[in-house]
């Protein structure tokens, strides 16, 4: 069964959860192997990034290079976990190859490499540049005369770089509707509330006052993230923004809320802990 084949909203949600969850397993379980990573923003980022790539997003793992497939553009790539467990997932490389994460001459490095690993359009980590490709991206589509979309998931401590808001400008002057970003609205940076670092607050007027067509939601509702999506394709002349409210560490207890979390791999103990949790929630897609 495919997301696509399936007509019925409610099995198609249930289709999702499950993969979020086969995701999130993925998740702990690399970043727990590799003994640093990720796990925090990753977790929060999980819904978001499975309903891209299992249901709106047309690629195709089998033609990485296919021209009119949609872009994907992990803006905030120290989150790299949740991408390869999705492209894994997707079938751009074996599923065994999660857990070399970060070894020497592993194709899955700490920060996604496009010259490394199928499926990565575009090389990140350092924050904001992602975005700004993204942009570059759509533009050049548009010229190209595709209809392909681009994606871009961006973090919240990563909107206080300066080159967001100039990329934002610059996409609602070419008016570049075959465009979404995805904030990952989780109020947390490396090393603290974000609301209380460089609060971004009133970010849901700040993307309309940049000229962008805003959609709020909750980032953890597969069934709100699905809307989003259908609602950012029938905007026309503007690029769209969805601002979604997570929680870092997302369904891991231990994980939930803790800042600490951001940059640190889960020992064994709690990475049984963590597996075993996701598990309790529903089968693994
Ligand atoms: C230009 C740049 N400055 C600093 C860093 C170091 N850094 C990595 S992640 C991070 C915090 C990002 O916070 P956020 O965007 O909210 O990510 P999330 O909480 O969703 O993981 C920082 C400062 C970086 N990668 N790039």
């Amino acid at each position: 069964m495919t997301a696509k084949a399936i007509a019925d909203k409610r099995t198609l949600v249930e289709y999702l959860e499950a993969k979020a969850r086969r995701l999130r397993w993925d998740i702990i379980k690399m970043v727990g192997l590799a003994r640093s990573g990720h796990p925090g923003g990753s977790l929060s980022a999980a819904d978001i990034v499975t309903t891209l790539f299992f249901h709106e997003m047309k690629h195709k793992p089998e033609n990485k290079n296919w021209p009119d497939r949609d872009r994907f553009v992990l803006s905030k790539g120290h989150a790299a976990p949740v991408l390869y467990a999705a492209l894994a997932e997707s079938g751009y490389f074996p599923r065994e190859d999660l857990w070399t994460l970060r070894k020497i001459d592993s194709h899955l490095q700490g920060h996604p490499d496009m010259r490394k690993t199928p499926g990565v359009e575009i090389s990140t980590g350092s924050l904001g540049m992602g975005f700004s490709t993204a942009v570059g991206m759509a533009l050049g589509l548009r010229l190209d005369g595709r209809n392909s979309r681009v994606y871009t998931l961006i973090g919240d401590g990563e909107s206080q770089e300066g080159i967001i808001w100039e990329a934002a400008m610059f996409a609602a002057q070419h008016k570049l509707d075959n465009l979404v970003g995805i904030l990952d609205y989780n109020n947390m940076q490396i090393d603290g509330l974000v609301s209380e670092i460089v609060d971004i607050q009133p970010v849901v007027a700040k993307w309309p006052a940049f000229g962008w067509h805003v959609i709020e939601i909750n980032g953890h509702k597969v069934e709100q993230i699905l809307d989003a999506l259908d609602e950012a394709r029938s905007i026309k002349g503007k690029p769209t923004m969805i601002v979604a409210n997570t929680i870092k560490g997302k369904c891991v207890s231990f994980m939930e809320r803790v800042v600490d979390f951001h940059g640190k791999a889960p020992t064994d103990e709690e990475v049984d802990k963590a597996l075993a949790e996701i598990e309790a929630l529903g089968p693994l897609g």
